[in-house]
């Protein structure tokens, strides 16, 4: 019998798996993670933030909770390696209507000349781009989605006040990732080979057919 994909959804159904969401995979895949301090309750985890997932289906407890009203929190992401991008999508865990998301939000970059951290991107309105859950069904998270020039660096900083969210809803904020990504980047010159090899290919096919249809 041939395996076709409504077949693996039954199996799915029969034997518990859960469909796990999967977000683009981001530049920040695997980096290195450290932040103000090791989180609390259910969120101390700084390797969650870099893991590619922004739902999960085993428990509850995975990403890194910043306290109430404790001032600016921050998140490094320290790439071990330059990486080029203009694209960061904070998911924070299990958020209604924004209540638990920062308004306030700064990120930076590394400068290795001036030991110092330059800032590329600021919002007082972080809010207002926040985006569905990404699997409802589970522990879950909503992103929001922050757009600056591009830049190069080996380490991001993102850093937000949590005394805003406190003052506005008295809660705290959540992440489950802190993803990179560069968006409209040229295509890499494998995908340009694979690209036009599928041109090729499609340009080979219709003229074949066009000439069995011409010897018909
Ligand atoms: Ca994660």
């Amino acid at each position: 019998m041939k395996i076709r994909p409504i077949h693996l959804a039954l199996l799915g159904l029969l034997t518990g798996i859960p469909q796990a969401h999967a977000i683009p995979l981001s530049l920040a895949f695997g980096a290195d993670a450290s932040a103000s301090d090791n989180g609390w309750g259910g969120g101390t985890s700084k390797s969650d933030l870099v893991d590619n997932m922004a739902s999960y289906y085993d428990t509850w407890a995975h990403g890194l909770a910043a306290w109430y009203n404790v001032g600016n929190f921050h998140v490094v992401l320290d790439f071990q390696r330059d990486i080029t991008f203009n694209n960061v999508v904070a998911w924070w865990h299990r958020d209604v209507n924004g209540a638990a998301v920062p308004n306030v939000v700064d990120l930076q970059i590394w400068n290795a000349t001036l030991l110092a951290w330059d800032t590329v991107f600021s919002t007082t309105n972080a809010v207002a781009t926040l985006g569905p859950y990404d699997d409802p069904t589970t522990w879950t998270s909503r992103p929001t989605s922050f757009a600056f020039p591009t830049v190069t660096t080996d380490r991001l900083r993102m850093v937000y006040d949590t005394n805003e969210i406190y003052q506005r809803s008295r809660e705290h904020a959540w992440l489950h990732e802190v993803a990179v990504y560069n968006v409209n980047a040229a295509p890499e010159p494998t995908s340009i080979v694979l690209l036009g090899s599928g041109l090729f290919c499609l340009a080979w096919a219709k003229r074949s057919r066009g000439s069995r249809s011409a010897r018909r």
